[in-house]
């Protein structure tokens, strides 16, 4: 049996289960009545970096009692069973390495890391809260930023050529608990389209993505992936 080649695309959904609110939750995703998407710019950042800091800061606290649920499980177990299964991530929460998936890509970053806006110091720093915002460099006393991709900065362009090959070559693309609005993430699944792959979206309402999907399975990603994984096993004669 051929086993199928499969790219993964997660958003903020597929964390929703471990208690993490999306960025289109409304009123629990925003802080002090800020959008994400006014805090996660390197403008506000250059404009007022403790405040963006107190922002993350708080995200950090939130995410760190957050554990992987059910979807997060299911991706791992499914790279341990198929050779040719890549997963790419716009989340930054870290809950995917936790669950196990050892090949991740990371299109916006993690949290967890803060880098130098000065020099290139990088490391990984869990502590929630952190002692001091907003955090200056330990070797060159620099301003530290959260290691994540903010709108209008770019993504780093290896990393998404070796996400537009996967989804290019892939034969399933699976698309987890996105709004499918973010660009350049959101056109990854395309590629599988436009190589005659099919896209399985996996999400809680229709979506941009939808008309493109062979099917969109509605529901909370940790039901109906767990769910949708025990048949395609069966299909594979996996299980
Ligand atoms: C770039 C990290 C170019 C940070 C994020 C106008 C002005 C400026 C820029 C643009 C513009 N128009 C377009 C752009 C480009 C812009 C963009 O696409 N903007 C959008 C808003 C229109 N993109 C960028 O800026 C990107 N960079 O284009 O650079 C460039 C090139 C060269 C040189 C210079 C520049 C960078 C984008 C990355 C931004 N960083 N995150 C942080 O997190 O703080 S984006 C962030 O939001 C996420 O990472 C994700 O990508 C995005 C959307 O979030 P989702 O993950 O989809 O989550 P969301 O809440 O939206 O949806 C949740 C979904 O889950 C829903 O559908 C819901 O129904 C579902 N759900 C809920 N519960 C469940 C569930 N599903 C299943 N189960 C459940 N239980
Ligand atoms: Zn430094």
């Amino acid at each position: 049996m051929i086993l199928p080649k499969i790219a993964v695309l997660t958003g903020a959904g597929i964390s929703k289960g471990s208690g993490i609110a999306t960025f289109r939750d409304g009123s629990d995703s925003l802080w002090r009545h800020y959008e994400p998407q006014q805090l996660a710019t390197p403008q506000a950042f250059a404009r007022d970096p403790r405040l963006v800091w107190e922002f993350y800061d708080w995200r950090r606290q939130k995410m760190v009692a957050a554990r992987p649920n059910r979807a997060h499980v299911t991706l791992a177990e499914m790279e341990s069973y198929l050779p040719d299964f890549t997963l790419v991530t716009q989340n930054i929460d870290g809950l995917h390495r936790e669950a196990g998936n050892q090949k991740i890509y990371y299109l916006h970053g993690d949290i967890w890391y803060v880098r130098c806006t000065e020099c290139d110091f990088r490391q990984e720093d869990r502590r929630a809260p952190l002692p001091e915002l907003p955090p200056t460099c330990p070797r060159c006393g620099g301003l530290l930023r959260p290691d994540v991709v903010w709108f209008g900065e770019p993504l780093d362009p290896m990393m998404l050529m070796k996400s537009e090959r996967v989804f290019r070559e892939a034969d399933i693309a699976l698309v987890i608990g996105t709004s499918a609005v973010v660009y350049p993430a959101a056109y990854l699944p395309h590629y599988t389209l436009e190589h005659g792959g099919r896209i399985l979206e996996f999400n809680m309402e229709r979506t941009p993505l939808s008309p493109y999907a062979a099917e969109t399975i509605l529901g909370p990603s940790e039901i109906t992936l767990p769910t949708w994984w025990e048949q395609f096993k069966r299909t594979l004669s996996l299980d």
